[in-house]
């Protein structure tokens, strides 16, 4: 850990304080107790070892206490660092059981048909996400490291980057985060992604959640990405994995009132093989498929009546909403049903639980069960199954995990089953009871030395320590930012200069970038730049592109400025016509182009684009994963074939562009510095062809770079805007 994080505060901001407060009767007074939850659990465990505060809902409305009873909360939870955010009614019905629970865990579960989409429900997120930033900012110093956690405050990054442009701020998921079809199906999928992009770091529970994440960001924001850092228009910013882990101290030691526990349980259920089971009630978790599956087996291996027990311990959760309502009947139904068809004088096959467990019971529990039934639909991680493994100090037991559970990306040697899958439960049941001891003792040895190194510590000081290394890739980039001395810098040496130079970039550095390529030409306001800049006679203005001189010739053919085509192929002088810039020939074409087609057909919206002599093939609009498993094979077999050809393939935002080694942006760039002596010379480009022009220039040259990438240029300026922006100080009139 970072000596400059200590010095530092750390700001936890959750839903849920740690803290509950209750009133359970009228007349009663205030009670506060631990709250119940895998975030609550896991954080509670790491944030006293730091200097940090907590801030969240304390679980009571506001309708529910008095002024003076809000006093004694606040007085109460600052005890304890923790600072309340109240809440009233209205907010929980339509932020927490409405756009939380009803729209975003749903889909973010992939049960679209349960998701709500409700504009009440989106306002009443977005006000209580403003609410929690109003009272960080309350408590919060400019530079404190703020982590933020979970579903329920997606957009409190970015309203807080505008509050506390300096602190550090972290946001974790704990559920899963969909595919992009997924996340597409919902209105405000726009409005989530620019809120968590707020955030220096971004961290999910598997790679999937980030793959999922940044292929979002890329399709719905237009942001790139660079191995799991995107580069935003101000900032770039880090998205990656960083599975929770358990505090595993704690579950793996035997306290005296766990040992007392454990005894009682074990009067109860003598020389029965116990199978334990632990959920929130939450149609996520696969509690029906699980008792089903549990009924099966009993049907199938009869030898196993009254020799096994599968203790449910289901925790009460969203008891307000509809889905849960229903879900708790039919938990209820199914279980009666069970036992009722199957019970004896001796025996119940399911013994159920529905309510919280004291933590000495719970881990008690963990101890004694021979088997941990983990079967959710769909899970960020689960914990429940990381602290079974963890109770087992012999090392004997058996987990059965669902493989859509996030942790059974880290826990391979457990069953892993597919939970829709009956009969793949049943077997794996049968799996378990039957495994012999040294097989369960090699399986959770492996898995408890990871749990053990990976612990929820570690889990949270990996998640700092990046929180801080990104912020210092962001100072890099911060120095080389453009700032309003710097401009006023360039605008003297240009005022002062009577022959000048700006080659500049077209795409994604007078126009935005865009998917389709097509929509990206010049307007009104463009030409109005240029013409202003190239009407001073003193001025030659050049565009160097990549696009076709056609396209060129069209746009800018009219102006009084030079051009440059397919990244320096073509030269267009002021006035004169096209040359190319050195003899070349194109016949090579001929071969190289039915094996682009080839791709085209393998890759579902990638296509061809044909200049004179060069062949590009774009894959921007296609499966990312695809098309990168296709861009490097495409790459290697072009290397194959075109080795004794004096071709060069490049890799570029999302092109392989084939073309002549002989051209590019450098050749033409040189060609053009040389002609003249010139006084000033600015150039400005965004992708990796202006490098090379970027590095040929003269030392006393102005270089400048779009976007927050690693460049050589000498400056980095946000986006097309600001360029547009900067380029019409330049030509403004200063006597
Ligand atoms: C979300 C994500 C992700 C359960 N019953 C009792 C009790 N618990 C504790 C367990 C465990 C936690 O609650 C449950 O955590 P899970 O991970 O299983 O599930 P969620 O609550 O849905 O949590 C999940 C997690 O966040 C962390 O990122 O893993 O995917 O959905 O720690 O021990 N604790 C006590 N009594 C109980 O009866 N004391």
């Amino acid at each position: 850990m970072d000596e400059d994080s200590f010095k530092r505060r750390l700001l936890i901001v959750s839903n849920r304080l740690p803290i509950t407060v209750g009133k359970p009767k009228k007349g009663e007074g205030l009670k506060f107790h631990t709250s119940v939850g895998g975030l609550s659990t896991g954080i509670s465990s790491f944030y006293k070892s730091y200097n940090a505060a907590w801030i969240g809902w304390p679980g009571i409305t506001l309708e529910k206490i008095n002024n003076k009873e809000q006093k004694e909360i606040s007085e109460h939870l600052a005890k304890d660092s923790c600072y309340p955010v109240f809440l009233n009614q209205h907010d929980i019905e339509n932020y927490y059981n409405g756009f939380c629970n009803k729209t975003l865990w749903p889909l973010f579960h992939y049960f679209t048909t349960y998701t709500v989409n409700k504009e009440t429900l989106w306002n009443a997120y977005y006000r209580v996400n403003r609410k929690f930033c109003e009272s960080i900012v309350k408590v919060a110093n400019s530079n404190d490291i703020i982590w933020i956690h979970d579903y329920h405050l997606m957009l409190l990054p970015s309203m807080l980057r505008k509050e506390l442009p300096n602190a550090s701020i972290g946001f974790f998921l704990h559920i899963p985060f969909p595919s992009y079809e997924v996340l597409s199906m919902l209105p405000w999928r726009r409005e989530i992604l620019n809120g968590l992009i707020g955030a220096d770091l971004i961290g999910f529970h598997t790679y999937d959640y980030v793959r999922y994440f940044i292929e979002s960001v890329r399709r719905i924001l237009g942001f790139e990405d660079n191995l799991g850092k995107i580069n935003t228009y101000d900032h770039i910013i880090k998205a990656d994995i960083f599975p929770m882990g358990i505090d595993f101290e704690r579950f793996s030691t035997l306290t005296p009132d766990v040992e007392q526990e454990i005894k009682n349980i074990y009067k109860q259920n003598a020389d029965k093989k116990i199978i334990l089971s632990v959920d929130r009630l939450d149609y996520t978790k696969g509690i029906l498929q699980k008792l089903e599956a549990f009924d099966e087996f009993l049907d199938k291996n009869p030898k196993y009546i009254e020799k096994v027990v599968l203790i449910a311990v289901v925790v009460p959760s969203r008891t307000n909403i509809e889905h849960y309502k229903t879900l708790k009947k039919q938990i209820d139904e199914l279980i009666g049903k069970i036992n009722g068809k199957r019970s004896t004088l001796n025996w119940m096959p399911i013994s159920y639980l529905y309510r919280s467990l004291p933590f000495k019971r719970l881990s008690a529990l963990y101890n004694v069960a021979d088997i941990a039934l983990v079967t959710p639909l769909r899970d960020g991680m689960n914990l429940v199954a990381k602290e079974f493994v963890a109770t087992k100090r012999d090392e004997k037991g058996v987990l059965i995990l669902s493989e859509m559970a996030g942790a059974s990306k880290e826990m391979g040697e457990a069953i892993i089953i597919n939970p829709n899958n009956k009969q793949e439960i049943v077997k794996a049941i049968r799996r378990a009871i039957d495994m012999p001891e040294h097989e369960q003792i090699k399986r959770n040895s492996i898995m408890r030395k990871r749990l053990k190194r990976y612990n929820i510590i570690k889990w949270a000081e990996d998640f700092m320590d990046e929180l801080l290394q990104i912020k210092k890739i962001q100072q890099q980039f911060l120095m080389k930012k453009i700032t309003p001395e710097i401009e006023n810098k360039i605008i003297e040496e240009y005022d002062k200069s009577n022959k000048r130079i700006l080659l500049l970039d077209y795409d994604g550095t007078l126009v935005n970038f865009s998917d389709k390529p097509k929509d990206t030409k010049p307007d009104e306001e463009l030409y109005a730049i240029l013409g202003a800049l190239c009407e001073d006679d003193r001025n030659s203005i050049v565009i160097i592109s990549g696009r076709d001189k056609t396209t060129l010739d069209r746009w800018f053919g009219q102006m009084n400025m030079g051009l440059v085509a397919e990244h320096g192929v073509w030269i267009k002088t002021k006035g004169e016509d096209w040359q190319m810039i050195a003899p070349l020939t194109n016949h090579w074409k001929s071969s190289i182009k039915p094996i682009l087609e080839l791709y085209v057909d393998r890759t579902p919206e990638s296509f061809i684009e044909e200049k004179e002599f060069s062949l590009v093939w774009h894959y921007r609009k296609s499966d990312s994963k695809l098309a990168k498993v296709r861009a490097r094979e495409l790459k290697n077999s072009l290397l194959d074939l075109t080795g004794n050809l004096n071709l060069e393939i490049m890799s570029g935002n999302k092109v392989i562009e084939i073309k002549d080694a002989s051209i590019g942006k450098d050749r033409a760039t040189l060609k053009w510095i040389s002609s003249e002596n010139w006084s000033f010379i600015l150039s400005i480009g965004d992708d990796v062809t202006d490098e090379n022009i970027f590095n040929v220039l003269p030392k006393n040259a102005y270089s400048i770079k779009v976007g927050s990438g690693s460049s050589r240029a000498n400056y980095n300026i946000a986006s097309p805007f600001y360029v547009r922006e900067f380029l019409k100080k330049l030509s403004k009139e200063r006597r």
